[in-house]
Formats: C-alpha cells, sequence, structure tokens
C-alpha cells in the first residue's frame, strides 16, 4: 500500500513537472529569449505566407490575432489580462496609448531597416522621433462605388450620399471615427471637431441617411460589395483598392469638402513578453521585399519608399491611393482628442447604430 502511494505521489510529481515544463517552454520570456510571438493587427492586413517566413526565419512561433477598430483594440489592451508583443494603432491610438503608459520605446538600434521607410512618414507629431511606433500602411478614408449600380450619380461630395436613389445601397465601415468623420465632414465641419452642437448636428445628419444605409460592417464589406450586394460603400483606400482588384467595375474617390489621412504604425504595448522578439519582427515587415509583397498582398499604401521601388506601376501610380501631396493638404489626421471626448464619439456613433434597428 506504500509503495503505491509513493508511486502515486511520484506520477503527480512528474505530471506537475511536464505541465510546467511545457508551460516554461511556450513562454515567450522563458526559453532562449523568446520562442512565440503574440501579434495583434487589424483583420486582413498581413500576407500570412511573411509571418510563415519570419516563423522560419527566426525561430519564433508567431500567435496572431485581429481586431477590426482602434476602439477594440485599446479597450483590449487597456483591460489588460494580454501579452500582446506587437500591435499596429492609428495615430490618435497612440497617442492616446502613450499618454496612458501602455507602449514601451522603440529601441531603433535594432530597427537596420527603418532606413527604408520615406522621411515624410517619420517623426509625425502623434510620435515625435518615433520613440514608440514604426509605420506599417497608411491611407485615407472615401467613396467606392459601382457606376452600373448608381444610376449615373458622382461623388464629388459627402452629401451625394444623401441622395434617396442610394435607398438601401451603402455599406459603411463599422469605425466611430470614419462615420462620425463623415457626418461632420458633409456639413463642413472639422472631423475633429469637439463643439457638442456640431456633434451633434453631425449624429442628425447621419440618422437622415440611415433610409440609405444597408449594414454597418466589418471587414465582409470588401466581399459584399466586390460581389454587387451594395453600390456604394464608406471605406478605407486599401480596401478599396482590394475589393476593385476583386470587381474593375468599381471606382474609388476622396470628396472634395476633405476626408481622413490616416497612418497605422507597429508599436510594442507595456503587455510584452518578447522585446527582442518584437524588434525582429518589426525589422522583419520593414525589409524592402518583404513590405512590397505585404502591400501587393492587401492593397493598403506603403511608407516604405524602398518597397515602393519594387512594385508595379499600376500601384506605386494610382493616385487614388498614393495621392498627391495637393490632395493630402486638404485631408485631416485624427487628432487624439481625449479619452472623454472619444468615448463621446463613440457613443453618438452607438446612438447612431440604435437607430436604425
Ligand atoms: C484593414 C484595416 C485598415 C485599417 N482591414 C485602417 N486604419
Amino acid at each position: 500500500m506504500k509503495s503505491l502511494v509513493r508511486m502515486f505521489v511520484l506520477v503527480l510529481v512528474a505530471a506537475f513537472a511536464l505541465m510546467y515544463l511545457t508551460s516554461y517552454l511556450n513562454s515567450s520570456e522563458g526559453y532562449s529569449g523568446g520562442r512565440t510571438l503574440t501579434v495583434y493587427n487589424w483583420g486582413d492586413y498581413i500576407d500570412p505566407d511573411l509571418i510563415a517566413e519570419f516563423e522560419e526565419e527566426s525561430g519564433i512561433k508567431v500567435i496572431y490575432q485581429t481586431f477590426d477598430s482602434n476602439e477594440a483594440m485599446m479597450t483590449k489592451i487597456e483591460q489588460g489580462g494580454t501579452t500582446f508583443d506587437v500591435a499596429v494603432p492609428s495615430e490618435y491610438a497612440i497617442s492616446k496609448m502613450k499618454a496612458e503608459e501602455l507602449l514601451l520605446p522603440i529601441d531603433h538600434a535594432k530597427l537596420a531597416n527603418l532606413s527604408h521607410i520615406d522621411p515624410q512618414f517619420m517623426n509625425l507629431s502623434f510620435d515625435p522621433g518615433n520613440e514608440y511606433s514604426v509605420p506599417y500602411f497608411w491611407g485615407t478614408v472615401g467613396i467606392v462605388y459601382n457606376p452600373a449600380l448608381v444610376d449615373g450619380l458622382e461623388f464629388h461630395s459627402w452629401n451625394d450620399l444623401w441622395d434617396p436613389r442610394l435607398h438601401n445601397q451603402i455599406l459603411l465601415v463599422d469605425g466611430a471615427r470614419e462615420v462620425m468623420g463623415m457626418g461632420l465632414n458633409s456639413l463642413g465641419y472639422s472631423l475633429n471637431d469637439t463643439n457638442e452642437e456640431h456633434l451633434q448636428a453631425a449624429k442628425k445628419k447621419l440618422t437622415e441617411l440611415t433610409p440609405n444605409v444597408k449594414a454597418i460592417v466589418g471587414d465582409e464589406i470588401k466581399m459584399l460589395l466586390a460581389n454587387e450586394e451594395a453600390a456604394v460603400g464608406l471605406v478605407w483606400s486599401g480596401d478599396a483598392s482590394e475589393i476593385m482588384d476583386e470587381n474593375e467595375e468599381l471606382d474609388y474617390v476622396v470628396p472634395d469638402e476633405g476626408s481622413n489621412l490616416w497612418f497605422d504604425n507597429m508599436v510594442i504595448p507595456k503587455t510584452a513578453r518578447n522585446v527582442d522578439g518584437a524588434h525582429r519582427f518589426i525589422n522583419f515587415m520593414l525589409d524592402p521585399e518583404h513590405a512590397a509583397r505585404n502591400t501587393e498582398y492587401v492593397g493598403y499604401s506603403t511608407p516604405n519608399k524602398d518597397a515602393l521601388a519594387l512594385l508595379p506601376e499600376d500601384i506605386s501610380g494610382d493616385e487614388r491611393f498614393y495621392p498627391s501631396s495637393e490632395l493630402t493638404r486638404k485631408l485631416e489626421v485624427y487628432d487624439n482628442l481625449g479619452k472623454k471626448m472619444l468615448a463621446h464619439y463613440n457613443e453618438l456613433f452607438l446612438e447612431f447604430k440604435m437607430h436604425r434597428k
């Protein structure tokens, strides 16, 4: 009986030892500087072959998770309990996360490929000196439309979306800043406006668009528009370029009143367990050949000048996605409006969404 007990204890000890060893080997810090790397990125925002190549080259296993808005990403990181090593927020989110001390500084000495980034995308006001972030993609917000389905309508102004001929024909991307921005811009206000009267007017204007809105959707917006399930979409530029690859009938415009110019950068959240691996991953994505392939795959605009030089002219010369500085000067970058005001934008967007139901 005694030996049975001893055996039982031995088995138990061995089982615990095995469990401990497995979790140690899997944990990012434990084993030779980190064998896993958790990347948190927008949906449809990387060529999966590049992840596989990085894993092979580095011996690091990538755990890949996605989000579909800055708000969702920030909430998750703010709540804690996550172990993201790399994330890809937009500029106003970076500024907010910096203020909340949610980011680790980037060690430029570990990023030999940083020199490939076009200087016009470095040192922007949301992160002077790129202390906390490294450019990934950039773009605009605009209207993608199918000329055959819009009864001759053209889209020079945001207000063209309110035309009754577009009844149940518009898909909107599920982003508070994008949709509120459209409402504000359509009234001639800044998409960073914080005046309560203007914000309420924008929400009212959006509710008047309701009869034309078929749905507010995430990444499926691309498939729905390419399949002609709707005639018009409020989208990010790179999604438009992907849709237009699928269906050549469609076109993309940035309305005359102006719109949003955005920058998505790679950051290392405070939650990181594999800081060295995070730098290796970022440097890998900055390699011109990798960045060029990534650009071709996702359809967004690359800030990597040496990647751009590798791309075919029909991509790099397309003014709809690499707009002239004359157009970009008219566009606005989202400001970090502060925790309270950003929550208010979310609230108004939610009220608009509820109104549709
Ligand atoms: C990719 C979304 C890109 C986000 N699906 C624009 N900031």
